[in-house]
């Protein structure tokens, strides 16, 4: 506490703020401290070095303080992760715009935010972005600015949801025998601050070829390589293939593209005679469908350009046979 020798008026313009609630100073305006000596008169100091009292006029200043409804949030939190308190000192009969801002990226804060004539706080939501980056926990300072007032901070800590993991994506959802390959696109979501090798695994190995591993160097995410689609002249159905990427420390990424064939059936019709009488009816001509190649089943359709001559509509070939 302060201690004079006599009774005076005088003011103390280094104030520290903390005195100032302490002493009423809420509103703006100048303000004089009558200091008043102890019954003894004596003086007592702390410390020796000398003090002094000025008569400059005391300015009580405005101030902006913020608070907080939750001091830890989730990336999956929302727009209204936490709800933001703003309190203004001083006068209060005029409305005041206050800026709002954030030290780093992750949260998502109205620019500015009003104090109505009459109120002495508002309050605002303080969303929060969420990505797909392991970026880690963040602390993020809200600081509040308003002209002729101290400005107000408060600290929130932003939680990060998501695992360092591997994801793989094919440029083409589906690729022909003929076309000879696709690009395959690994991409790694942690801060890439060390390289790293990426294992690639195809559940059929006799349908595509790629390499074994890709190399990630420092400050990579993404690397694309090419996926071989080897080709035949079989016919076969559509083949569904899926990729793996796995490497330590990360959670695997997998991809399932279509491999298409471009083999069609090599077909021949050919019949028992040439020549044929009217009337012969049903059956009098035998006619062979066969294909030179393929494995797989297939159905053939069948047409006739007269109507002196009827065949079936379809001839179904099964697995590895052909029909008459
Ligand atoms: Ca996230
Ligand atoms: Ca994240
Ligand atoms: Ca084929």
């Amino acid at each position: 506490m302060l201690y004079g020798t006599h009774t005076s008026m005088c003011v103390a313009p280094a104030l520290p703020a903390v005195l100032r609630p302490l002493l009423g100073f809420t509103e703006t305006g100048s303000y004089t401290v009558r200091v008043v000596t102890d019954a003894g008169r004596d003086i007592e100091q702390l410390d020796q070095a000398p003090k002094s009292l000025s008569s400059a006029a005391l300015s009580a200043q405005t101030a902006l303080t913020l608070s907080l409804s939750r001091i830890g949030i989730n990336e999956d939190d929302g727009t209204a992760a936490a709800m933001l308190t703003v309190v203004r000192s001083g006068d209060l009969s005029t409305p005041l715009q206050v800026l709002l801002a954030a030290d780093g990226a992750g949260l998502a804060l109205p620019a500015t935010v009003d104090i109505a004539a009459g109120s002495a706080s508002t309050q605002v939501n303080v969303g929060v972005l969420n990505d797909t980056q392991a970026n880690g926990n963040r602390q993020r300072t809200i600081t509040a600015t308003a002209e002729a007032f101290e400005p107000g901070s408060t600290q929130l800590q932003l939680l990060d949801d998501d695992v360092a993991a591997l994801t793989l994506s094919m440029t083409q959802a589906a690729v022909s025998e003929g076309v000879g390959s696709g690009n395959l696109v690994i991409s790694r979501n942690d801060d890439a601050a060390l390289p790293l090798t990426v294992t690639l695994m195809a559940n059929r190995p006799d349908v595509v070829q790629l390499p074994a591993s890709v190399s990630f160097g420092e400050g990579e995410h993404d690397k694309t390589v090419q996926v071989q689609v080897l080709n035949d002249v079989l016919i076969e159905p559509t083949v569904a293939v899926s990729i793996v990427a796995s490497a330590v420390g990360m959670a695997s990424g997998s991809v399932a593209f279509s491999v298409l064939d471009d083999d069609a059936p090599n077909l021949a019709l050919s019949f028992d005679t040439e020549v044929v009488r009217e009337g012969a009816g049903t059956g009098a001509i035998t006619g062979t469908v066969s294909r030179a190649d393929g494995a797989a089943a297939v159905t053939i359709r069948l047409a006739s350009d007269s109507t002196d001559l009827t065949v079936p509509a379809t001839v179904a070939l099964t697995e590895k046979t052909k029909k008459e």
